[in-house]
């Protein structure tokens, strides 16, 4: 039997090189490029504590975001822009409370607190977001009678928001996302990024969910179904 010490011997240096650091040392794998981007989604007072739809632990995705964006060249954001009196809000719809559902002529339809309201307080980005080179803020979820939890498309299916041709034209092609809320618009960001073609990450702490009814497994089960990779931000290299 060999020791371990011959064994390292035996592998030589130029093998033991070879592992390292990856293997040695389990340092970050994936590197952005020129046609990454990172998706910074919702990071909005209404979802931080003290908002009106405030996302458990929602704060803590702020320093995991700021951090792993200094890795990427190019950032977009978005905003959940919904006018005074949205479909969305259970306040509009007579005996309905936040957290139940309605038919809409589009779909099923989550009823939430009224939030993200165009221009005020709640409706602006974290001041601790630190993306200085962030290039796009996409407001979405702005006509009153649908909603937008994704950044691509509208809740009817088919309202583009304009993303994907943005992105493509831009030639990005892998998609990092990141923010709030898992479930629901990171989630629908992720599954309609891999529909127009992307090659999708989520970032799991740098996101946070609401987990109604079972919404927060569900939606990494659908994912994982459509070929989203769940990473965690220590997987991204960021170089200083
Ligand atoms: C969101 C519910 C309603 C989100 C937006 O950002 O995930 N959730 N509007
Ligand atoms: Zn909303």
């Amino acid at each position: 039997m060999l020791n371990r010490r011959q064994i390292l011997a035996a592998l030589g240096t130029t093998a033991l090189a070879s592992l390292a650091p990856s293997a040695l040392f389990a340092a970050a794998a994936i590197k952005p490029d020129d046609t990454s981007a990172l998706l910074v989604i919702d990071v909005q007072n209404c979802f931080l504590p003290g908002g009106s739809l405030a996302v458990k632990e929602g704060e803590q995705v702020v320093p995991v975001i700021n951090k792993i964006a200094k890795g990427f060249a190019n950032v977009v954001m978005t905003q959940d822009w919904h006018t005074p009196g949205h479909v969305s809000f259970a306040s509009v719809h007579a005996g309905k409370k936040p957290f139940e559902t309605i038919d809409l002529p589009y779909g099923k339809q989550v009823l939430w607190p009224d939030h993200c309201v165009q221009g005020t307080d709640g409706a602006s980005l974290s001041k601790d977001l630190s993306i200085p080179q962030a290039e796009l803020i996409i407001r979405k979820g702005f006509h009153k009678d649908v909603d937008s939890y994704s950044a691509f498309l509208e809740a009817d299916g088919k309202t583009t928001t304009g993303l994907a041709a943005y992105l493509k034209s831009r030639k990005i092609k892998r998609l990092f996302v990141a923010g709030l809320a898992t479930d629901f618009c990171v989630a629908w960001t992720a599954l309609d990024a891999r529909k127009a073609g992307f090659e999708v990450y989520v970032v799991e702490d740098a996101c946070r969910g609401i987990d109604n009814q079972g919404s927060l497994a569900k939606a990494w089960a659908d994912m994982a179904k459509a070929g989203v990779k769940r990473i965690q931000s220590s997987d991204i290299a960021v170089s200083a």
